[in-house]
């Protein structure tokens, strides 16, 4: 059974519960982090409690830890679970209130860590690559939910899910038509030996794996360009792929029933799933 960390105690899954008068379930108001580790290694641990602690001051939330105690925290639950591999959610809520929106009412924070597995898509489609399809719904706009916020507020995203059904991901653009990013991944195209990905200002989250593949590539000598794209860059792109924690590098080879670069995933791709593969299992912060 899995050991659930609820402000400062461990419960068994079936005894962690919160309550229903908690302003994340009422409202969406809190925010959340993704983080996976490998090998008794927590990857990148460091900037995904920054990415929290940020996205907390965006949402003028108080995370009643301090960073080292929330990392600390995280560690603990990996140990508790006794896992060298799998997944951890972090998720900070405004905490219990009332029936009412004022975050004022909410004394203290809510802090939850998960830790356990995840499994985004079948191995298949990491060989063979992911076909993805363009949403009718438009990634949310800076001006009324940053997208940089990684929130408890993710209808958004899964509307887009829901439109790309089994067909694949979803690509979201944003009001002005350009690529944000797809539901829970960001979009990286290569063209002609060169890396390019939307800019955070597109609307994409600032993802901790899309910092990972921009460093690799600067250790390639790969040029990079983060751009303004449209779909037709990633029609005529020689390969394509999308970066997430949860689905870390994976192939797109059709979006919208065009075939990216030869239809199969690319080589360059390759190189940077092993590269990313020797990172995640080589750095981190050590759980034991
Ligand atoms: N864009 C969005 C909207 C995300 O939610 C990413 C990009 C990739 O960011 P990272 O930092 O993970 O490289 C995310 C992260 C899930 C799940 O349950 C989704 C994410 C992370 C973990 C799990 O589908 N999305």
């Amino acid at each position: 059974m899995k050991k659930i960390y609820i402000d400062g105690a461990f419960y068994p899954e079936n005894e962690a519960k919160i309550s229903v008068f908690d302003h994340g379930l009422l409202y969406g108001d809190g925010i959340f982090e993704g983080i996976r580790f490998y090998n008794g290694r927590v990857f990148k641990l460091e900037e995904h409690i920054d990415r929290l602690y940020d996205s907390a001051r965006a949402i003028a939330l108080t995370i009643p830890l301090s960073k080292a105690a929330m990392t600390e925290a995280t560690l603990e639950s990996c140990r508790q679970n006794e896992l060298r591999d799998g997944y951890i959610r972090l998720v900070v809520t405004r905490g219990v209130g009332d029936l009412g929106l004022n975050p004022k009412n909410c004394p203290r924070a809510t802090v939850i860590i998960i830790a356990a597995s995840i499994k985004l898509y079948p191995e298949e489609l990491y060989r063979n690559g992911l076909s993805v399809v363009t949403c009718a719904t438009r990634r949310m706009t800076p001006g009324a939910l940053s997208p940089a916020i990684k929130s408890l507020n993710y209808l958004n995203n899964i509307l887009a899910k829901i439109e790309a059904g089994d067909a694949g991901e979803g690509l979201m653009l944003n009001e002005q038509g350009y690529v944000a990013e797809c539901t829970g991944d960001n979009v990286f195209v290569l063209k002609n030996g060169r890396l390019f990905t939307p800019t955070i200002s597109a609307g994409a989250l600032r993802g901790i794996t899309r910092g990972v593949v921009l460093d690799i590539a600067e250790e390639f000598g790969m040029p990079v360009k983060e751009a303004d794209l449209t779909r037709y860059d990633l029609f005529t792109a020689d390969e394509c792929f999308l970066t997430g924690t949860a689905a870390e590098i994976i192939p797109v080879v059709n979006l919208d029933s065009r075939a990216i670069g030869e239809g199969t995933p690319g080589p360059l791709t390759a190189k940077f799933i092993t590269r990313f593969r020797e990172l995640t299992q080589a750095t981190g912060a050590s759980i034991y």
